[in-house]
């Protein structure tokens, strides 16, 4: 069977450029078709509590009382077998490995978002703070890692797109980014932009497609105000030899080495799972 053109991409020096640059790229589309739609199947599936396998999700799971919250589930490709195909996917791990300049991609964890669609009601419940992922991954000892985030839908700002700040990966880890819940964009806006130029750049995806993001990108959403959900699946992926860095900060994901991990241990066991080699 001959490999579809869209999965024969592969990454420009240009494309590495924008990367390096903005903090961000856009891919082509990544996933046909089929896909999209078994994994809009998959997201109706993980919200009713329908799991793949005898096992369980990481965390406690139960829907937010509040239908206009945003529904987030990390490491879906435990209990669905859809995420684990897509978020384990060798070709994105390649196209990850050529931004990152490394050899080996690992999942670090994945999630699933659903962004509720609110119309014009007077809320901001969907919308996603101003962050940067390493601000919650510090345990990780290298910063250079990379978020991807697949559009199972046309996404633009009506629909709560998510936004970069360009050129924001070259800020350094900014004390307190950790603002992905705090759902009040300009009171965070100002607490993270200092005195540097705050560009807002919208990523603009037909369905398939992904952005790319750099650990340190700033990036956050607004309210979806269509009639209709807004949903996706991000992996969040690491380069070869990304280690425990210890006392710095807690995740999920310290445990998952074992009970007496060892500062520099590399996140290298099946939690971790191997997209991609060279
Ligand atoms: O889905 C969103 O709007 C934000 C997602 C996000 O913060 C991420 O993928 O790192």
């Amino acid at each position: 069977m001959s490999i579809p053109a869209e999965r024969q991409y592969k990454i420009t020096p240009q494309d590495k450029e924008i990367f390096e640059r903005d903090g961000y790229w856009i891919s082509p589309k990544l996933i046909d078709d089929d896909q999209i739609e078994r994994l809009r199947r998959a997201h109706d599936r993980i919200w009713s509590g329908d799991w793949d396998g005898d096992g369980e999700p990481m965390n406690y799971f139960r829907l937010h009382p509040n239908p206009d919250a945003i529904r987030k589930f990390d490491n879906g490709w435990w209990i669905n077998d859809e995420v684990r195909t897509v978020v384990t996917d060798p070709f994105i791990g390649e196209l990850a490995a050529d931004l990152l300049d490394t050899n080996e991609i690992r999942l670090w964890h994945d999630q699933v978002i659903y962004k509720p669609g609110v119309g014009d009601k007077p809320t901001r419940d969907g919308n996603v703070g101003w962050h940067q992922d390493y601000g919650y991954w510090q345990s990780s000892d290298n910063s250079n890692m990379v978020t991807v985030w697949i559009a199972l839908q046309d996404t633009d700002i009506s629909n709560g797109a998510m936004m970069t700040i360009l050129g924001s990966n070259h800020w350094g880890l900014v004390p307190e980014s950790d603002g992905f819940f705090n759902q009040n964009m300009e009171e965070l806006k100002e607490k993270y932009a200092g005195d540097r130029e705050w560009i807002e750049e919208p990523c603009i995806l037909k369905a398939g497609q992904a952005s790319f993001h750099h650990g340190l990108t700033f990036h956050g959403s607004g309210v979806n105000r269509t009639n209709e959900p807004r949903l996706s699946v991000v992996a969040h992926l690491m380069p070869q030899g990304t280690g425990y860095r210890p006392r710095v900060q807690r995740h999920e994901n310290v445990r998952l080495l074992g009970p007496r991990p060892v500062k520099g241990q590399p996140f290298a066991n099946e939690y971790f799972p191997v997209l991609y080699k060279r």
